[in-house]
């Protein structure tokens, strides 16, 4: 877990902890830090700034879906899930969102209510769609991804079959330079987080390291391509028998 506070697992529902206040988590996977939650789970109560901020700090992802079109009938709603987004960016939490529209006319205004209101929600809605547009980006995502833990990153993924989506997402993480390449220090990162994954401990030794390096960098060239990347990955078998040399 991002933070192992605040997260109850051993109640009969997963909860999320805040001030006292207890959110439900609808469904979470335990493993890779995700949670699941609709609109109404999170828009619909109560809930405030400090409340998202628990749940931004439990999970690394979060969904929320069927956001309804909004209008200024729940500005409640539309107040609250402001700030949601406004907490989830401040914790770099990855976002997933199912929506009736895009995030612009999600929150619809007519020209009337423009031009009288001066609720803070019409104002404070540029900045959510422009957050939303920029957590969707790759360099937000890069940024959620690179701050996993190794056992949260790889437990989202099945090693033993990863798609072309998987290589391109795991490569984000490790190419921490965005230089095209892993150098030997970024390899060994991957390293280390295939070894915690596999046999529950970071340790790798240089032995290890340069049998490794000898099986991945095919050309011999000092670094890693994404093609031996690719490689490497795509054969569980190889990672397996490299790892159980430690
Ligand atoms: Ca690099
Ligand atoms: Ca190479």
């Amino acid at each position: 877990m991002k933070q192992s506070c605040g997260l109850r697992l051993d109640s009969p529902e997963p909860q999320v902890e805040s001030q006292g206040r207890r959110i439900v988590v609808p469904r979470c996977a335990k493993l890779s830090d995700a949670a699941f939650f609709s609109f109404a789970d999170l828009c619909d109560r109560p809930l405030g700034a400090a409340d998202y901020l628990a749940v931004g700090h439990a999970f690394h992802t979060v969904f929320v879906a069927d956001i309804p079109r909004l209008t200024m009938q729940e500005r409640d709603q539309v107040r609250r899930f402001i700030t949601l987004i406004d907490t989830l960016y401040e914790t770099h939490t990855k976002l997933v969102c199912t929506a009736e529209l895009d995030p612009i006319p999600l929150f619809y205004v007519s020209e009337e209510e423009r031009k009288t209101s001066v609720a803070d929600e019409i104002f404070a809605w540029d900045r959510t769609v422009s957050r939303l547009m920029e957590m969707q980006s790759a360099a937000y995502l890069t940024t959620s991804v690179r701050s996993m833990k190794a056992d949260q990153f790889l437990s989202q993924y099945k090693l033993k079959s990863l798609s072309d989506q998987d290589f391109k997402d795991m490569w984000r993480r490790y190419d921490q330079d965005d230089s095209g390449f892993l150098d030997m220090e970024e390899l060994r990162v991957l390293l280390e987080d295939l070894l915690e994954r596999q046999c529950g401990h970071r340790n790798l030794s240089d032995e290890l390291f340069d049998i490794c390096v000898d099986v991945i960098d095919k050309n011999k060239d000092g670094q890693v391509s994404f093609d031996e990347f690719e490689e490497y990955l795509s054969d569980f078998s190889t990672i397996e028998s490299t790892m159980n040399q430690a």
